[in-house]
């Protein structure tokens, strides 16, 4: 004589898979929260001279750059800003149009560019928020020297 197992029934079964599938889900979701941020930025080229520069509605926290040309240069703009300014959003930006560098920083982050560039002597501007390149304050050089 075999001994049957005791069978469950349809109903409990699908009860445990939606157990399961709830589970699951929270684990992936849990993971998803808590796993750091992918890192977007491309990687800074060796030897690289790194220049951090602030963007708030009170301008740049730099109005002069000088740097040495010859040497790859990572500029990392961060806004200060959060989302809740109506003009612009929290956003700003570092453009430089003779060298074709666009970073725009979200609000409360930051992003980066790497570039070289050639002696002479380059505006750079904010033209996302308030004023925007009219703005004095959102406007500076940056000085390459040979
Ligand atoms: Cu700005």
């Amino acid at each position: 004589m075999k001994n049957k197992r005791p069978q469950t029934r349809p109903g409990k079964r699908w009860k445990r898979r939606a157990f399961f599938l709830i589970v699951a889900a929270s684990i992936v979701g849990v993971v998803w929260v808590l796993a750091p941020p992918f890192d977007r930025a491309a990687p800074r080229p060796p030897g690289s001279e790194l220049v951090e520069i602030k963007g708030t509605m009170g301008g740049f926290s730099t109005a002069e750059i000088r740097v040495r040309a010859g040497r790859p240069l990572t500029v990392r703009l961060t806004s200060v800003d959060t989302p809740f300014h109506t003009d612009g959003g929290g956003k700003h930006q570092f453009a430089i149009d003779a060298l074709g560098v666009n970073i725009i920083a979200p609000p409360q982050d930051a992003r980066e560019a790497s570039f070289t560039p050639p002696p002479g002597v380059y505006e750079y501007y904010c033209d996302v928020c308030c004023g925007g390149r009219a703005n004095p304050t959102m406007r500076g050089k940056l000085i390459v020297e040979a």
